[in-house]
């Protein structure tokens, strides 16, 4: 089953750390996936917390023409695509049609997309990309993964309970994607726990699972690309079973985090807030916990 998968990816390179195919791409081939890298951009480092980043953008021409390379080859047949992070509407509008042709291709092809928008109320992208991941992409999407601030933006609804993140997975669902997960919520914040939730409609029933994880205080970039490649490997994996797959996607997170905070404070005794520099994911070192993730985070049913 799994020598029949191979992916392709479609997000940032950065030269110095982990964000985007630097994050997804050792998990996904640890876990045994064939991985097939576009890279969106080539920046010297991330966007945030860093003096200047410099580089190169893919345009949107380029992506049409990787992909006819691989179309004219008969090499385009994927079993997955994943995207995240994407700086401009036009990019965003052709990976639309390159998922359509992959699709032709390939029906069964699974699609998970990580909706980058922003965080915590900030919008990290222009705003006009809102509303094509709203009507194009997502709809194309057998999987997303918005935060909680994306998945209020893509249904113009609030998250304040469960009961009405209920409603936004439901409306999200109502889209097209299969399984809505929403990566992190702050439902819980206050106890110094972040919420993430997942939902399937299965035979037609919703159904709807919390899990818990401890929040590690820390501007960590690059953690949702890991998220999301994690969720697609694992999904697999378990052949289709989402509380097992969210059990330890976040599972995983929590220890890749938390490796990468203690070998901060390992070599830095003052405790102050790290440079982006120095907080960069430890995915490298974390291989064993990637590889053979032991279940620590339990999710239920809500
Ligand atoms: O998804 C995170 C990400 C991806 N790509 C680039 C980024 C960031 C986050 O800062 O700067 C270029």
């Amino acid at each position: 089953m799994m020598n029949d998968c191979r992916i392709l990816t479609i997000q940032s390179h950065v030269v110095y750390g982990y964000v985007g195919n630097k994050s997804a791409t050792f998990p996904l081939q640890l876990l045994g996936f064939e991985t097939d890298v576009i890279n969106s951009v080539q920046f010297s480092n991330h966007t945030e917390g860093y003096t200047t980043f410099l580089g190169q953008m893919l345009e949107s021409s380029d992506l049409l023409q990787l992909y006819n390379g691989l179309n004219i080859n008969g090499i385009d047949n994927y079993s997955h695509l994943l995207t995240g992070y994407t700086r401009s509407k036009s990019f965003l509008l052709m990976l639309v049609d390159v998922c359509k042709k992959l699709k032709k291709k390939n029906p069964n092809l699974i699609y998970v997309c990580d909706p980058v928008l922003g965080d915590d109320g900030r919008l990290y992208v222009s705003d006009e990309l809102v509303s094509v991941y709203r009507d194009d992409v997502i709809t194309q999407a057998d999987i997303i993964t918005p935060n909680q601030f994306e998945a209020e933006l893509l249904t113009g609804m609030k998250i304040t309970s469960l009961k009405s993140a209920k409603e936004v997975m439901l409306k999200l669902h109502e889209k097209g994607p299969e399984v809505v997960v929403i990566s992190s919520t702050s439902l819980e914040f206050s106890r110094g726990i972040l919420v993430a939730l997942a939902s399937t409609i299965e035979d037609g029933e919703f159904k709807c699972l919390k899990i818990e994880i401890p929040y590690l205080n820390a501007n960590y970039r690059g953690s949702g690309d890991l998220f999301s490649a994690l969720l697609l490997a694992w999904w697999q994996r378990t052949n289709f079973d989402l509380k097992t797959t969210l059990e330890i996607v976040a599972s995983t997170m929590y220890v890749v985090l938390k490796n990468t905070l203690d070998h901060y404070f390992k070599y830095d005794a003052f405790l102050r807030r790290p440079h982006s520099s120095e907080i960069e994911l430890k995915i490298v070192q974390s291989k064993k916990d990637i590889e053979e993730p032991k279940i620590i985070l339990k999710a239920e049913y809500f």
